[in-house]
């Protein structure tokens, strides 16, 4: 139940958000975002593959590397059953 409800609720942030579709999230906004949502995860395995994956994408960011940055946030969006 709270998978699922957690799922819907980062499926609208995400849907409100007109960068996503940009493929634009390699901010920080975005990165605080995701660390609040990785922190609400129930699935303790899960959450830290997310937080791996999260990790690399903003050391990605801060390199400049945007296609990077994108790749590892797409692998922390699968980690939370985007
Ligand atoms: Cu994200």
């Amino acid at each position: 139940m709270l998978k699922t409800s957690l799922a819907a609720t980062i499926l609208a942030v995400m849907a409100m958000s007109p960068a996503y579709a940009a493929k634009d999230l390699c901010n920080d906004a975005h990165m605080q975002q995701m660390d609040g949502m990785i922190a609400k995860m129930t699935d303790a395995g899960k959450q830290k593959e997310a937080t791996a994956a999260l990790d690399q994408s903003k050391a990605a960011m801060k390199a400049g590397n945007k296609d990077e940055c994108m790749k590892y946030m797409m692998e922390a969006h699968k980690a939370m059953g985007l």
